[in-house]
């Protein structure tokens, strides 16, 4: 009885939805909302937050696939960065018997006992972008997201190889590392590639500490290690927003960014590749910026309509991401025998740049 509830009451908010919205461009809205109303599915997302400009283009890219003219209804829960609001979001979704919960965990410890909720409520969860650390991984359905220690590798090969054709020798490198949100597999995996390349090549990693993936937090922690070291010549910020915070506090200590580091710039990485970061990449202000994609809901869709016909799904899709950097001085980099070109940026890219 409760099932049949739900779904009169989701059909009067598609109907009503799709008189108020007007969901695309298809002119007849009987054929629409004949479709729309059987074939119907509520999605429950559980998102990290707001913190950066990667997770509102992954926020939009679920949008823009789990919308009503799709055939979706989308319950959308924003955590603010906090489990607690993620689990309780997540037996929300429960109580709603939704058909399918998507989970963008803030970090990968503590998911066991709410994924179990759903699993004994026989609701397929999908995991993206960073990934849960469970004792049974029947726990979810599928996984969709990036390879975050193949992303360091590349920023950090593509280090190697630039300082290496400026003539800089590994002991000259003096990095700091600002790191993610602590725990997310982000910053799990950015975090090991730099700290196995500093320790393979010789640099020197004189400090690491959270920006928790923010601007202003990022900025904070650069004030304090500019005072606490000197002869700081790189920073390998583990996401775009925290190499604006670092840029800013840079500035502000009268240390010039770029990537002249014999000249005395402080040479900024960062990952993502969001039209910002590009724009600082275009002028230099930043010499590497490694992709992480974010548009992941076209490939969610592809494996939630999978299951609805009751097709096999890959436990694992990994997003395809590029590696862009100011200039050519280094074409490509071998990351475990795959070869990695590198993308100079041009205006032209940014212009076309969906996020
Ligand atoms: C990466 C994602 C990270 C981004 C940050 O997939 O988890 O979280 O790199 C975001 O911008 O805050």
């Amino acid at each position: 009885m409760k099932k049949a509830a739900i779904i009169i009451s989701r059909t009067i908010i598609v109907l009503s939805m799709l008189a108020l919205a007007g969901c695309s461009g298809n002119t007849d809205r009987s054929e629409q909302r004949e479709h729309l109303v059987s074939h119907q599915l509520t999605i429950g997302f559980s998102q990290v937050g707001s913190e950066s400009d990667w997770r509102v283009a992954n926020t939009k890219s679920m949008k823009d696939t789990f919308c009503a003219a799709n055939g979706y209804t989308l319950i959308f829960d924003d955590a603010q960065q906090k489990q607690e609001k993620q689990i309780t979001a997540i037996r929300n979704f429960i109580q709603q018997e939704v058909d399918y919960i998507i989970l963008a965990p803030v970090t990968e410890g503590g998911w066991d006992t709410v994924l179990q909720e759903a699993k004994d409520a026989g609701i397929p969860v999908i995991i993206v972008d960073r990934m849960v650390d469970v004792s049974n991984d029947n726990l979810y359905t599928a996984w969709v997201g990036s390879d975050f220690r193949r992303e360091g590798e590349k920023a950090c090969k593509w280090l190697r190889s630039y300082t290496r054709a400026m003539g800089i020798k590994a002991k000259e490198l003096h990095i700091v590392n600002i790191q993610g949100t602590i725990g997310a597999t982000s910053q799990i995996g950015r975090t090991e590639a730099l700290e196995s390349a500093a320790k393979k090549y010789g640099w020197d990693l004189l400090a690491s500490a959270s920006g928790d993936y923010a601007r202003t937090k990022s900025k904070e922690v650069m004030e304090s290690m500019l005072k606490a070291h000197g002869n700081i010549n790189v920073v390998y910020c583990e996401n775009d927003n925290e190499a604006f915070g670092a840029i800013e506090a840079l500035r502000q200590a009268d240390k010039s960014v770029g990537l002249n580091i014999r000249a005395g710039e402080t040479l900024v990485l960062s990952f993502d590749g969001t039209t910002a970061a590009l724009e600082h990449l275009l002028k230099g202000e930043i010499g590497l910026v490694t992709e992480c994609n974010p548009l992941q809901g076209p490939a969610v869709r592809k494996i939630i309509e999978t299951l609805e016909k009751e097709g096999a799904v890959p436990k694992q899709t990994y997003i395809n991401e590029k590696v862009f950097a100011h200039d050519d001085t280094v074409e490509s980099v071998m990351v475990h025998d795959t070869q990695y070109d590198i993308t100079v940026v041009s205006q032209k890219l940014i212009d076309k740049r969906k996020y």
